[in-house]
Formats: C-alpha cells, sequence, structure tokens
C-alpha cells in the first residue's frame, strides 16, 4: 500500500502513526503542499480535491484520513478499531467531531494562520480569524477537558482510532498556541498519547521556516 502525504500534516502523520502502531507497512510517497504538488494532474488523478493524504492499495483508491485509518485497521483484528458496533460508533463520534469541530472549527484556524502562512510567505495572521478559532477551542475544549476528567481515552478504557484523530492537531499546540493551560486532562492524555512510538517513528522534519 502506497500513501500519499505531507508530513508535517497533522491527517498525515496521524495515519502513519496509525500504521506504525498496527504494524501495517506503507511506502510513503511525499506530496509537497508547500509547492502546491497537490494540484498536480497525476496527484489529482488519485485524489480530486488535491488534498493529502492519499492511499493507493492496488486499484483502490482512498482519500479522507478517518476513511484511511478505518481501512488500515481493517487489515487485521485490533483493540484500535475493535468489531463490536457500539464500540465503532463512539470512535467515529469523536472522529466525526474532530472532523467537524476540534480540527476544522478550533485548531486548524489557528495552525493555518500561525504556522503554515508564516511556512508560505502569505503575510501576518489574520486575528479576527484567530480570535474565532480560540472561542471554538474553549468550546471544544471544555467539551474534551469534561469527557477525559470521566475516563482515560476517548472511546472506553483502551487506545482507539478516536485518540489518533483527535490528538493530530494538538503535536503543534505550542508553535501554533493552542490555550491548554486550563485543560490538565486534555493535557494528561495528550501526553499519554504523545508518548506511543508510533508518533516518534513517523514524525516530520519540520521546514524550519515553521518553528
Ligand atoms: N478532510 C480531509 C482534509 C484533507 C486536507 O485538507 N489536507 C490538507 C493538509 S492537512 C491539504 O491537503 N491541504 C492542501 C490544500 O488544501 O491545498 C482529510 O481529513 O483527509
Amino acid at each position: 500500500m502506497k500513501l500519499y502525504g505531507f508530513p508535517p500534516s497533522p491527517r498525515t502523520w496521524a495515519v502513519r502513526a496509525v500504521a506504525a502502531q498496527l504494524g501495517v507497512p506503507l511506502d510513503f510517497e511525499f506530496v509537497d503542499l508547500t509547492k502546491g504538488q497537490q494540484h498536480e494532474p497525476d496527484y489529482r488523478a488519485i485524489n480530486p480535491n488535491g488534498r493529502a493524504p492519499t492511499l493507493v492499495d492496488g486499484d483502490f483508491k482512498l482519500w479522507e484520513a478517518m476513511a484511511i485509518m478505518h481501512y488500515l485497521a481493517g487489515q487485521k483484528p485490533t483493540a484500535l478499531w475493535p468489531d463490536d458496533m457500539r464500540i465503532r460508533a463512539d470512535i467515529v463520534r469523536w472522529q466525526s467531531w474532530n472532523l467537524a469541530h476540534w480540527e476544522k472549527e478550533s485548531c486548524a484556524p489557528l495552525l493555518f494562520e500561525r504556522i503554515v502562512k508564516q511556512l508560505v510567505g502569505a503575510g501576518a495572521p489574520d486575528e479576527a480569524a484567530v480570535a474565532r478559532a480560540l472561542d471554538n477551542f474553549a468550546r471544544d475544549a471544555k467539551v474534551l477537558e469534561a469527557h477525559l476528567g470521566k475516563q482515560p481515552y476517548l472511546v472506553g478504557s483502551s487506545l482507539t482510532l478516536a485518540d489518533f484523530s483527535v490528538a493530530g492537531p494538538l503535536f503543534y499546540a505550542e508553535r501554533a498556541g493552542l490555550p491548554l493551560a486550563d485543560y490538565p486532562k486534555v493535557r494528561e492524555w495528550f501526553g499519554r498519547i504523545a508518548s506511543l512510538p508510533c508518533w516518534k517513528e513517523t514524525a516530520p522534519q519540520i521546514p524550519a521556516a515553521a518553528a
């Protein structure tokens, strides 16, 4: 299987970390988003959205990080994606929350305004967008904090794909100024997730301009 992606992107990183945790080998193909390679015709042929990551397994082409994680986890029995409808629904619940709210409305705008813009030379952060994202962050982090006050992982009592998805953007918490100070349970949980060797094994080399 081949994964096309941009290593510093939280979605590419989380997918690669899942594969490493599962022990599923992936050939990796670098798509340089800073050079617009996602818009080249060859790449658009496997992902018409011009976004990363994309998985290719023979004649099967799959885009969307969450779907890719499910496909990888389906390669062998794993507690990350147990064969139980309620647990799977709960995992998808958190991954959907991540896609619609946590990553999209809270974390990604802060990563974009404070890291990506600098990396691609797109000017200063838009402070109105930053303020909106900070409001969203407070809204969503409260939900996460309350939930993680009751259990050690997002779903049940062990690590699942939900933790990989929701933790992804937090690897940039310091650089993007994600305000985690008031959320000790979130920090504790993230520390547990981040200490898994699979993240280190798949960690990107951050371009100096983004540091
Ligand atoms: N919903 C998609 C989002 C993919 C996405 O937006 N990827 C970003 C990198 S994190 C990208 O490729 N951006 C390049 C662009 O929009 O031109 C997923 O979860 O895979």
